[in-house]
């Protein structure tokens, strides 16, 4: 295939999340998620807000459905919110039809209109009542048990239906922004200011474990009974930004960058490919790090049809000069920075404060996953741009939303770049987000949408420029036979 070309079959289309932007949060019967506890508690969103409303999604998907219609978006990624199917969240507890039937008529209305679902099994949102019963993800056999009965659930309800599914959304951020900092659900660490329970240099390590072994479970259960009968594919979404040496000269910085791929990226990306953690963590954390019995490492060896990709930005990482790690660092006994050396920027500030874009890292990480997992199916499931202090615009000026245009005319282009110059095997990109929506801590002051939603009057919707360009841009490469 010559440059600049995609095949007709490309899945390209927008993603959302289940609590980011349904709302509804006390309709059909769904119980309660760690994310309405979470946002209850005092000083742990930046606005003060939840997912009580969001987008109002719940009610306005036809809407949802008519913009990617409108661009003509290929496919859809949307998570299920497991508390409304089983409201609980337990295998013993009762099922709610009414959670199930919303999302048998959301996929239909897809369907109807032309566009892939791609579901998500886990997008954050736990049962509350599974932290009160076992701690939820910190109890590795409780937790599987409940969730692959869950998946069971889903895969009955909408096997025929949906040809690609995700296990976990970025089990890193469930690991280390729930347990580790302390700022996402459940909210806990080592920080007794912060959380009254949790311990930062241990239970990322169980949490993480957990997933890949619920995850590993689902997927079995998926081959042997799902796959047989409709085809589809699963696999798990892991995130991972691009890393540049602080001081290309120094090559305690370059392995740094290695180190640091391993800890965000191959934490979880080793075991799923090769059944066990990189050896760098393994050094690092050495026994709170948990061990795959035989089993669980055969089960998991293999277990991802395809690669799911979230990408956002990259960073500078300089090597620290300690010895011996600190015993909360989850990083691979880095630093961070968004300058190099010579006092260069990474990229350009945007209104999310780890966020800015440098799209040959894209390129580059899509060939580094395809090197190092020789050559798996990629999906690209999440990329996309917050615009600094976009929230304080004219909504006129906001539709113009030029940057997030540019970054994504930028990283497509990598993407593209990786598939047809470098070979990589990417089959799908889905922009996050297709909707402004509740960007977690930070409310709803941070704007990820293509299309801006209008939170004082009624959740309209109204497409910004990206939506366009990104609808042209995939529609010309999708095109030149
Ligand atoms: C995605 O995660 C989420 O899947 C999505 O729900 C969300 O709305 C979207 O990004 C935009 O944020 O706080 O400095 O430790 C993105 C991946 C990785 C980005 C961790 C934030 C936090 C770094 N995230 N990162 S820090």
């Amino acid at each position: 295939m010559s440059h600049r070309e995609l095949p007709e079959d490309f899945i390209w289309g927008f993603a959302t999340a289940a609590y980011q932007i349904e709302g509804a949060i006390h309709e059909d019967g769904r119980g309660e998620s760690q994310w309405d506890v979470f946002c209850n508690t005092p000083g742990k969103i930046a606005d003060k807000t939840s997912g009580v409303t969001a987008c109002d999604s719940y009610h306005q998907y036809q809407q949802d459905i008519d913009l990617l219609k409108s661009v003509g978006a290929k496919a859809y990624r949307f998570s299920i919110s497991w508390p409304r199917i089983i409201p609980l969240g337990g295998r013993d507890d009762p099922v709610n039809e009414a959670g199930i039937n919303w999302y048998v008529n959301f996929v239909d209305a897809l369907l109807a209109a032309g566009i892939e679902p791609v579901a998500t099994l886990f997008h954050w949102d736990l049962p509350a009542e599974l932290n009160k019963r076992y701690g939820g993800p910190l109890n590795k056999d409780e937790f599987t048990a409940d969730f692959v009965r869950y998946a069971k659930v889903m895969f009955e309800a909408l096997g025929s239906k949906v040809k690609h599914w995700i296990t976990f959304n970025e089990p890193w951020c469930t690991s280390i922004l729930g347990y580790h900092c302390g700022i996402h659900a459940p909210g806990r660490c080592s920080d007794r200011n912060w959380s009254p329970e949790g311990n930062s240099a241990t239970e990322p390590w169980i949490v993480g474990h957990s997933l890949l072994v619920a995850h590993a479970h689902t997927v079995k259960l998926y081959r042997e009974e799902m796959k047989p009968k409709f085809g589809g594919k699963i696999g798990i979404t892991l995130n991972g930004d691009w890393v540049e040496p602080w001081d290309a000269k120094d090559p305690a910085d370059v392995e740094a960058c290695q180190r640091k791929l391993e800890f965000s990226i191959a934490w979880f990306g080793d075991p799923v490919y090769f059944g066990d953690y990189p050896a760098s963590i393994r050094k690092q954390i050495g026994d709170r790090l948990p061990e795959f019995t035989e089993e669980e490492s055969a089960l998991i060896k293999g277990s991802n049809d395809f690669y799911g990709m979230n990408h956002y930005c990259a960073n500078y990482i300089r090597h620290k000069d300690q010895e011996v790690a600190d015993e909360d660092d989850i990083a691979g006994n880095l630093e961070l920075l968004f300058e190099n050396k010579a006092g260069e920027s990474i990229g350009p500030e945007t209104q999310s404060a780890w966020l800015r874009p440098y799209a040959i890292g894209f390129r580059k990480l899509l060939v580094w996953i395809s090197k190092r997992y020789d050559h798996p199916t990629i999906l690209v499931t999440e990329n996309g741009t917050s615009l600094k202090a976009e929230n304080d615009l004219p909504v006129d000026e906001l539709l113009q939303d030029d940057f997030r245009a540019w970054y994504f005319q930028e990283y497509i282009g990598a993407m593209v770049d990786a598939r047809c110059l470098d070979g990589v095997n990417v089959i799908g990109y889905l922009a996050w987000s297709l909707l402004d929506n509740f960007e977690w801590a930070e409310g709803y002051e941070t704007r990820f949408g293509v299309t801006y939603v209008d939170y004082e009057h009624g959740q309209t919707r109204h497409p910004k420029k990206s939506a366009k360009v990104i609808g042209q841009l995939f529609t010309e490469l999708t095109n030149k036979a």
